[in-house]
């Protein structure tokens, strides 16, 4: 089962308000180890030279796991993992995950634009087995209150 859940940061002084403003919120996307997920990325009204999916686990620098440069079609090697599939509809790319595993859980966002506008959207954060966060939530709530 894939549990898809946004959430919205809080965010409490006005210099990270403003900043919230400028940058597009990051949602959350719960699953559970061996389901397949697929994040998707809108990428209209931008003239697109190239795309990148990139991965940034919790504490580690970013990753790119797949990039289009225009007019050719998409690679998704840089980690030789079959898993990992990139697909464009329209003005949208879809990266789809086959049978996740906890290696798999990190913030994923795409990168377009050109050299000089670059752009970021998309963002997400995979949480691989949301059952046992859901249920540790809810634990810890219950102690604290009575
Ligand atoms: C994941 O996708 C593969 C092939 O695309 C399919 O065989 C498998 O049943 C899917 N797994 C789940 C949990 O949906
Ligand atoms: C992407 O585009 C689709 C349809 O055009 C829209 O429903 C969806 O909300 C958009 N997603 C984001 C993250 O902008
Ligand atoms: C799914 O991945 C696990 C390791 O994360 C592996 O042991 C298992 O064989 C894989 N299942 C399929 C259907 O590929
Ligand atoms: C209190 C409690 O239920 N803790 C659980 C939180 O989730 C981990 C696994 O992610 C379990 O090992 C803990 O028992």
């Amino acid at each position: 089962m894939t549990l898809k859940l946004t959430v919205f940061i809080l965010l409490f002084t006005p210099a990270l308000i403003l900043a919230a403003d400028l940058l597009p919120p990051i949602s959350l996307t719960a699953v559970e180890p061996g389901d397949n997920v697929t994040l998707v990325c809108n990428v209209s009204g931008v003239e697109m030279k190239y795309f990148y999916w990139h991965k940034q686990p919790l504490g580690h620098m970013v990753q790119t796991v797949a990039k289009v440069i225009r007019g050719q079609s998409p690679i998704s090697d840089e980690y030789k993992d079959s898993r990992f599939t990139v697909i464009k509809k329209a003005s949208q790319y879809f990266l789809t995950i086959r049978n996740v595993s906890k290696e798999h859980e990190a913030t994923y966002f795409c990168h377009t634009g050109t050299d000089y506008s670059p752009k970021f959207s998309g963002g997400t954060f995979l949480f691989v087995n949301g059952k046992f966060f859901f249920f540790n939530l809810s634990v810890s709530l219950i102690t604290f209150n009575f």
